[in-house]
This record gives C-alpha cells, sequence and structure tokens, in this order.
C-alpha cells in the first residue's frame, strides 16, 4: 500500500473531522517521523506539544511495557499500588496537597471546572446554580460540549447547542476586564492558558499572570491555569506560569505528562478544592490507572533528567532569533516563548501557510497551520543544535520556494 491507498481508507471508513496534510506516517523516534514511502521528517508538532521528550523514547518504553505487563487496570473500585506513588510523586514535584487523574485534557478540563464550581457553592458561598466562571476570548480548552460552551470560535461551537451556562468572556490579555469580571461575588474562577497556544501562540505582556494571580486572590476568585500545552518544560520552564513565579489554584496538566505514548490528563489543587468533591462525586474508568501512573513518573523524570526546560529555553531563543532575522516577505510576525512558537504568514503570489506546509513536507520538516495564517513551531524538547539548524534552513529553503527574502 501507497500513501494514497491509506487516506483513502480513511476517507471510506473514518469520520472526516479533520483534514489532515497529505502524508501517513508509520514510524516514530526522537525528533524524527517516518512515512510508509520510508521517507524521513523532522516533527515540528510533536502532536501538539504531547511529544515533547522526543517519540518512542527507550525509557517511556522500558516503563510502559513493564507496568503493561504487570497490571494495567483495575479501575478505581479498588487500590493499585502504582497511584499513591505517582500522587505523591506529584505533590513532591509541582507543590500541591492533592492530584485527581484523568485521561484526556478535556476531561482535566472538565474536573477543574467542576471542582471550581463545587468550591464556589461549598467555600466561597455562592448561592446554588449561581457560579459563573470567567474565560477569555481565543481560548482553547478541548472539544466537549461544556468546553466549546466557553470557545468564542465558531468552528468549535456552531451546532451544538444548547449550550453549557454560567460562563463569562473578557479579552485575553486585559487585566482591566478581568478586575470588572471578578467583582461579580458569583464568580468561581478564572480559567485562562498562560499562553494561548491554538489561537495562534499569543503571549501575554509581561506581568499579565502576576496580576491575574493577585486579581483572583483580591477577588477570592480560583485561578485556574490550564498548562496542558504549555507546561512540562515547552516554554523555556517546567510550567509556563513559573516565568512569573505565579502559582494557580487548579493546575491541569496533560500531553506531555505521559511523553505522546498514553492519554494522561492531571488537576492539582490544594485540600480546600480538591476535598470538595467526596466519594461518588466524579471519575473516571481509566483515571489513575497503574500504566498511566508508571509512565507519567518516568516522563517527569526525564523532564528533569534530560534538562528538557533549560533546552527548550536555548533552542527557541536560536529558532527565534534565526526566523527573525530570514527576512522573507511571508513572514509577518515571529513569537513564542522557549519552544512554543509560532509564524504569521501573510500570502504572496496566492501562496498561504498551508503552502508553505506542504513544501516543507517536501524539504522534510511537518508543521501545520492554525486559524488559517499561522504556522505552529514545537518540536520535542530534545531537538538539538544542529537539528534545529538543519529544520531551520529547511523551512527558510520551504518558504523561498515561493518569493526570496527582500
Ligand atoms: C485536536 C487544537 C492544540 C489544549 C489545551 C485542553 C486541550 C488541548 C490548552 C484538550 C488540546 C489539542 C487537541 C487536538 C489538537 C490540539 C490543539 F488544535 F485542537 F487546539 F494543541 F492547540 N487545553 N489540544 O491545547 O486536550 O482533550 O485534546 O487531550 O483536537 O486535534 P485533549
Amino acid at each position: 500500500m501507497h500513501t494514497n491507498d491509506y487516506i483513502n481508507r480513511e476517507l471510506k471508513y473514518g469520520a472526516h473531522n479533520y483534514h489532515p496534510l497529505p502524508i501517513v506516517l508509520e514510524k516514530g523516534k526522537g525528533v524524527y517521523v517516518w512515512d510508509v514511502e520510508g521517507t524521513k521528517y523532522y516533527d515540528f508538532l510533536a502532536s501538539y506539544s504531547a511529544v515533547n521528550q522526543g517519540h518512542c523514547h527507550p525509557r517511556l518504553l522500558k516503563a510502559m511495557t513493564e507496568q503493561a505487563g504487570r497490571l494495567a487496570l483495575t479501575s478505581r473500585a479498588f487500590y493499585n499500588n502504582k497511584l499513591g506513588e505517582w500522587e505523591e510523586y506529584m505533590n513532591q514535584y509541582f507543590g500541591y496537597n492533592k492530584m485527581l487523574p484523568m485521561n484526556s485534557g478535556a476531561e482535566g478540563v472538565e474536573t477543574a471546572l467542576k471542582l471550581a464550581r463545587k468550591w464556589g457553592y461549598k467555600v466561597k458561598g455562592i448561592p446554588n446554580g449561581e457560579a459563573k466562571i470567567v474565560v477569555c476570548n481565543g481560548n482553547f480548552h478541548g472539544r466537549t460540549i461544556t468546553i466549546v460552551s466557553m470557545s468564542s470560535d465558531p468552528d468549535s461551537f456552531k451546532g451544538y447547542s444548547p449550550y453549557t451556562p454560567g460562563f463569562v468572556k473578557i479579552p485575553y490579555n486585559d487585566t482591566e476586564a478581568l478586575a470588572t469580571a471578578l467583582s461579580d461575588p458569583n464568580t468561581a474562577a478564572f480559567l485562562a492558558e498562560p499562553i494561548q497556544a491554538e489561537a495562534g501562540v499569543y503571549v501575554p505582556e509581561d506581568g499579565y499572570l502576576a496580576k491575574v494571580r493577585h486579581l483572583c486572590t483580591d477577588n477570592n476568585v480560583l485561578f485556574i491555569a490550564d498548562e496542558i500545552q504549555t507546561g512540562v518544560a515547552r516554554t523555556g520552564k517546567m510550567l509556563a506560569v513559573n516565568h512569573e513565579n505565579v502559582r494557580p489554584d487548579i493546575l491541569i496538566l496533560g500531553k506531555a505528562i505521559s511523553g505522546g505514548m498514553y492519554p494522561i490528563s492531571c488537576v492539582l489543587a490544594d485540600d480546600e478544592v480538591m476535598l470538595t468533591i467526596k466519594p461518588g462525586e466524579h471519575g473516571s474508568t481509566f483515571g489513575g490507572n497503574p500504566l498511566a501512573a508508571a509512565i507519567a513518573i518516568e516522563a517527569l523524570e526525564i523532564v528533569k533528567d534530560e534538562q528538557l526546560a533549560e533546552n527548550a529555553e536555548k533552542m527557541g531563543q536560536l529558532f527565534r532569533d534565526e526566523m527573525k532575522a530570514f527576512k522573507s516577505p511571508l513572514i509577518t510576525e515571529v513569537r513564542g516563548k522557549g519552544l512554543l512558537n509560532a509564524i504569521t504568514i501573510k500570502p504572496v503570489n496566492g501562496k498561504t501557510a498551508w503552502d508553505v506546509c506542504m513544501a516543507m513536507k517536501e524539504n522534510g520538516v511537518l508543521a501545520k497551520p492554525t486559524h488559517g495564517d499561522i504556522i505552529r513551531f514545537t518540536p520535542p524538547l530534545i531537538i538539538n543544535e544542529e537539528q534545529i539548524l538543519d529544520a531551520i534552513d529547511k523551512i527558510k529553503t520551504s518558504m523561498n520556494e515561493f518569493v526570496s527574502p527582500s
């Protein structure tokens, strides 16, 4: 079978809820992936920052296979010997009293929303049914009906009404609008991504997160940080909030806490928040399974052992410096933090961000546009200087195919 055979089979038998680049991958190792024709590529998406440790990391494979051969799933009807180890590990790693384990990022976000409402009613004393949660325009927190009820993107929410009530939308990076919204005594929480990645890697102004922290504290409102994409060393610190020494009341992690080997998410909070949910009031079949615990511990150990945050900081600065110095008429902006970067593409000669990504694919670098004109670049955090300079050279060559730098 060739590439098109695989694509046609998916078209015939699979839902059409994606429009992937026309490439069929069958192998991954470190920063590289190979397609079914045997062609090798730099993976500059890393599954939207889930594969921070690199594809099929040997230590993750070992931890996964060993645990899978011993005990994979017990459900939470019984205890297992790995979950408490993971919970204690996360307490020591991130400094929160408690962890609630789930599977997908969206489940982590839903869990945080439920905790915020429970805390709002039981601790803050908000009248039952009146709790408000403030969110930002341009947010992306997943795709459940409640989560798209918070979205400002019609592509996310159109056709899925009626929507979950209780959400207040404000502009991102706007602390005056936040102060106004938080003055409502029925506000339980403020949910935000420390950097809006899906929207196009929008980094808020310096000091924004610190102001958010103060405003939430002053108004007795929980600050919920969705670090599913920005966390686990992606932005050059373990968490994006670490750049401003801000401690959220609820921290949501996902994606790279498994290194891309298994769907794992979790919510971290202190007892006043976490213990508002009593036995039987929340959970999931796979949440906190021993296989996830073994993988997550090893995935986070690798982040420390291989100093991935420090490397992300260094390689990300090199990427932005190189791309800013590359005066292509296609590039209107280069922005990001650590190895979470994006380039805004101005169509030239009718060529768009999609065309650039298709040319990059031909030249051996994989990335995909978001919102039409923005290309997000999020390679695995293990990438070294030789590799990133080689990939940058291929990216520049791809852009030069359409128009020469001025
Ligand atoms: C897809 C986007 C990125 C996330 C943040 C929660 C979730 C995500 C900050 C939900 C997930 C994924 C979803 C994935 C593509 C990718 C994505 F393009 F969809 F928007 F990264 F920007 N919070 N993002 O980024 O986590 O339930 O997916 O595990 O839908 O194809 P999930």
